[in-house]
This record gives structure tokens, sequence and C-alpha cells, in this order.
């Protein structure tokens, strides 16, 4: 899979060559290229930001920057890469978006500061690629940069041969719908608190049984709205 990032700060995805995203990427599993958009300005401040036509606080990115980078990335691209703009107004991430981003060829993201994008932006990139605004959660963060990183770990740990053993990603949370059931390790006993006795019982049906009641209960004390999501697909 190839991920092409554009940003303001390049740095801040220096942290990608580290952990299991970092062994992917030098396993050739993953091809990370991360891009200043000032390299795309002309002029000697390389500005990339302009107040906003009909006034208002703070600063709108310029469309030209953005047009030729996503000119010369998304154009160089064998085939319609996806191009995600993170942003407060977009549609929430969810697992589900992590497992479709998992199974693209080609993803390029790009990240807005200030008070956004020129509106121009999205629509022209809707020319080279299939356009997607994408949110974290309703709070609101300074840039895209954390939001990338996050989508980025998200679906690029679901690309088959990333995580070592697949099957610690069937029982994850959110994959079925429902929170994690708890987890325990020895010992047995740890400054009085008790491993739930059926645990250690042997009985792999009867474990099976307290794991999925865990999961429910969890579930609905912490995040009833998931529950309700359900019913709703039932
Ligand atoms: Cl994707 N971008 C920004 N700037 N703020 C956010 C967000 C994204 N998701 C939640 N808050």
């Amino acid at each position: 899979m190839r991920i092409d990032i554009v940003t303001i700060f390049p740095d801040f995805f220096d942290v990608l060559e580290v952990s299991l995203l970092g062994k992917a990427r030098s396993s050739g599993l993953l091809d990370v290229r991360v891009h200043d958009l000032r390299d795309w300005t002309h002029d000697r401040h390389r500005t990339v930001d302009d107040t906003p036509y009909g006034g208002g606080a703070g600063m709108v990115m310029k469309p030209e920057p953005w047009g030729e980078a996503l000119d010369e990335i998304a154009r160089d691209a064998a085939s319609r890469p996806t191009i995600v703009f993170p942003s407060p107004a977009g549609a929430v991430f969810t697992q589900a978006t992590a497992r479709e981003f998992s199974g693209l060829e080609h993803i390029v993201f790009g990240c807005g500061r200030y008070e956004g994008i020129d509106e121009r932006v999205f629509d022209y990139a809707g020319t080279l690629g299939d356009v997607r605004l994408v949110s974290l959660g309703d709070y609101v963060l300074n840039g895209g940069e954390v939001a990338v990183m996050a989508m980025v770990e998200a679906a690029g740990r679901l690309i088959p041969g990333v995580v070592g053993n697949p099957d610690s990603l069937v029982e994850e949370s959110h994959e079925d719908g429902l929170l994690e059931y708890p987890s325990f390790t020895k010992p047995s006993v740890w400054r009085e608190r008790e491993v739930p006795p059926v645990l250690l019982s042997g009985n792999h049906g009867a474990v099976a049984a307290w794991r999925r009641e865990q999961q429910i209960e969890r579930t609905r004390a912490r995040r009833p709205d998931l529950l309700s999501d359900q019913e709703g697909r039932a």
C-alpha cells in the first residue's frame, strides 16, 4: 500500500519509522512518503496561507500549492488514489473506515492547518481521485497531522502481515461492534485482587461465555450508543 502525506510539518511524521509500522515500511508492506507543502510554493517566504475572503479570524490555506502538490502526487499515480482531508467537519473515522482504507492501493492525505484549506481544493482533488473528508471525533485539533497519524496506524495494522499474529486482530474492541473483554495474566492474586475464577477453570466454553457477557456488560455501561447501533443493524 502506498501512502502520501502532504503537510507543513513533515518532521511530525518521523515517528512512523518506529514500532510495527516502521517494520512494515522497511519490509515493503507500506510505502509512506511525506511531503512538505512548502516545496510547491514559489515566493521567498514559501507562503501557504492568506486572509479569508469575507473577513473573519484566522488564515486560510491558499489553493495554488495544494493544486501543484496534488497534480504531482496523484497524477504520477498508476490509478486514481483516495484523497483524504482530515477535517473536524468530515464524516467520523471508525474501525469500518480503517478496514476500508487498509484495502486501498493508494491514499493521499492532505493535512490542513489554520482555519482550513480553500474550499475549491476539495473540488479540484475530485478530478484526480476519490475525495473523503474524515474527522477523528467531535473535538477540535490544531491541524490534520495527529488525525492522519491515527488513521495511518489504525489502517496500517490491518494490512495482512503488519501485525504478527492475525488472531490478535479478531477479538479487539470494535471489530464485532462491542468493547473488548477484560484481560488478566499471572499472578492469580495480586495485591489482594483475584483473577475471575472462571478464567482458571480450564473450561473453554465457560470462558467464552463469560467473556461475551463481559463485552456486553461493559458496552452497556460505557458505550450504550454502540448497542443501539447494533440493534439498528439487526
Ligand atoms: Cl481530522 N482535524 C482537525 N483539525 N480537528 C479534528 C479532526 C481532524 N478530528 C477531530 N478534530
